[in-house]
């Protein structure tokens, strides 16, 4: 799949200002096309303004050096968005997800485009650039700036590698390719640095996260002959390392990472009677099946649930269930 921007050019070359935009609970990916698409707009001597419907989420304002992205309704109005000649959305093509910048996008007279990589979305009345190979939408964007024939600079460059680099997991999902490789050279050569994005996005916990870490890859065992992993986190675990439920995120990939493992389950004791249980597999084993099973959902190969109990229930419970589909 590959885009014919042809199209893009005159539309961006007749207009003078832009209005970017992008989904709620914005990601890397999201703002680093935002960022990037502006300051190539920018360099073409356009006024722009990224406004979302939602901030810049604290773990990520790295990205946002500038402070550069608004938020809807607070120091920029429906009318002042109304005024741009054309409205960008990046990295999603579903009305659902733009929050309260859905209506001011639809009520508006400007002209709209969609740059996006994601397989569903809405018919948004715009002149759309969809990739849905594309590992990220930064790499769409990309492109886009090289139709238009701007150079690259840091300002472009650094943010489409953070989203890059995101959506990829540090470039290493089956969504990778060598287009992904290529592209990411071509921000390198014009100023992204690895060394500096890697840091800025993954080492950056707290000794709490850390130590939090260690108890529960104490706690991992193997089920079902080697073929499942569990760990856990505990009332204890947290009371002994101060650290927070939002610590365990990503914790349950490393627990996946044991050799002969398919599915990999991390029960979480939220407190209140409620387990918060992870589940991810790297088979054709589907875990959204399990995680169904008790009201959950997700996707094939990761999947969550919440389930009320002790964590031994819990987990007794699951691994009922993951052992009778394997049959
Ligand atoms: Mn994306």
């Amino acid at each position: 799949m590959s885009i014919d921007w042809k199209p893009f050019v005159p539309l961006v070359q007749q207009a003078r200002s832009f209005v970017l935009t992008s989904h709620m609970r914005p990601d890397c990916d999201a703002l680093g096309s935002e960022l990037g698409m502006a300051a190539a707009l920018v360099a073409l001597g356009k006024t722009v303004r990224i406004v979302n419907g939602d901030s810049v989420p604290s773990h990520i304002s790295f990205i946002d050096r500038r402070g550069q992205v608004e938020v809807i309704g607070s120091g920029v109005t429906d009318a002042e968005v109304h005024m741009a000649d054309v409205h960008m959305v990046l990295d999603t093509s579903a009305w659902g997800q733009l929050g309260p910048m859905a209506d001011v996008i639809r009520s508006s007279p400007a002209r709209k485009v969609v740059i996006d990589h994601h397989v569903s979305g809405d018919d948004l009345g715009a002149m759309t650039f969809k990739d849905t190979t594309s590992e990220s939408n930064g790499r769409l964007v990309l492109q886009a700036v090289e139709a238009l024939g701007v150079k690259l600079t840091p300002d472009i460059a650094k943010p489409l590698f953070y989203a890059m680099a995101t959506d990829t997991g540090w470039f290493r999902f089956s969504s990778v390719t060598k287009e992904t490789f290529v592209a990411a050279a071509k921000l390198v050569a014009a100023g992204a640095s690895p060394h500096e994005s890697f840091g800025a996005l993954y080492d950056r916990n707290t000794l709490a996260r850390v130590r939090l870490h260690g108890r529960i890859m104490d706690s991992a065992a193997l089920a079902i002959d080697g073929r499942v992993s569990v760990a856990r986190a505990t009332d204890a675990d947290f009371a002994a390392t101060g650290a927070e439920v939002a610590d365990t995120e990503d914790v349950v990939n490393r627990v996946l990472s044991i050799a002969g493992v398919e599915v990999a389950a991390l029960f979480v004791d939220m407190g209140g009677g409620a387990i918060k249980v992870s589940l991810r597999s790297r088979s054709d084993f589907d875990v959204r099946q399990i995680a169904e099973l008790f009201g959950g959902g997700g996707h094939t190969k990761a999947a969550g649930v919440r389930i009320r109990g002790s964590v031994d229930d819990a987990q007794q419970s699951v691994l009922e269930a993951v052992r009778v589909q394997m049959g």
